[in-house]
């Protein structure tokens, strides 16, 4: 059996997906463990549920840095602490700059509320209503320099209904994230997943651009 893979998750706020990734660990689905939270944000209930299952918590507050860049000196230097194999962000709303993305270059993953390439950046259901789309769903992708634009790994599809309000879809998209997130940690704490030259490879086969069984 190969060892347990060392897994940090970063939050900003209310954790649902910290916590599936948790429970995913807990009962094994997961072959690692959650070995430390970080948060950017003091009192989010995500740092609660870190505590609730014994699990190291460290508040680093972007307001106390003069730039991105000392922040994320200091952010890389408190996650390492952790000794991690994968670094999570789960809801983490700081844009990372381009010296901690190397650091942690191939085991640093993203979940993103949109089917990518559509809708980077924020208020991604509002925007999927606006747009009159009628599916919307969820990106897990490989962080890169290029702000949600890193190779894809998995997404899942959800319906837009007409009387949608953009809470109603966005509590739609996190059921779906909830599942997508765990299976791909699951993957690379089973060292099936990687990136290589901007590329995400399953099985040492590159996955197409909107990433595992895609329909389109
Ligand atoms: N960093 C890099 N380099 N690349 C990515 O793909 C990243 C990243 C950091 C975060 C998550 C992302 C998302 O899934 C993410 C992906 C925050 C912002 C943002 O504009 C945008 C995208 C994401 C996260 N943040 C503001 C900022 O000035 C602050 C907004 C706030 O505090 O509410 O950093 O959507
Ligand atoms: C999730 O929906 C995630 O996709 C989104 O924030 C939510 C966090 O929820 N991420 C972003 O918008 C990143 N900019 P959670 O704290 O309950 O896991």
């Amino acid at each position: 059996m190969t060892a347990q893979k060392r897994i940090v998750v970063l939050i900003s706020g209310s954790g649902t997906n910290l916590q599936a990734i948790i429970d995913a660990c807990k009962n094994q689905y997961i072959e690692g463990d959650v070995v430390g939270v970080v948060s950017n944000k003091a009192d989010v209930y995500g740092l609660t549920r870190a505590q609730n299952s014994d699990i190291a918590t460290c508040v680093l507050s972007h307001k106390e840095f003069d730039s991105r860049e000392a922040y994320d000196i200091e952010l890389i230097a408190n996650i390492d602490t952790f000794k991690p194999d994968l670094v999570i962000l789960a809801g983490f709303m700081r844009i990372l700059t381009p010296g901690f993305v190397q650091h942690f270059q191939g085991k640093l993953l993203n979940i993103h509320p949109s089917l990518l390439p559509k809708y980077q950046g924020l208020n991604t259901h509002q925007r999927a209503i606006d747009a009159g789309d009628k599916e919307h769903g969820v990106s897990v992708h490989f962080v890169t320099e290029e702000l949600d634009g890193g190779p894809v790994i998995l997404q899942a599809k959800v319906p837009v209904f007409e009387s949608d309000s953009a809470d109603d879809l966005a509590s739609r998209v996190h059921q779906q994230e909830h599942r997508i997130y765990p299976l791909v940690a699951k993957w690379f704490c089973q060292s099936r997943l990687a990136m290589s030259a901007d590329c995400a490879k399953l099985d040492g086969k590159a996955l197409p651009e909107n990433g595992y069984a895609s329909e389109d």
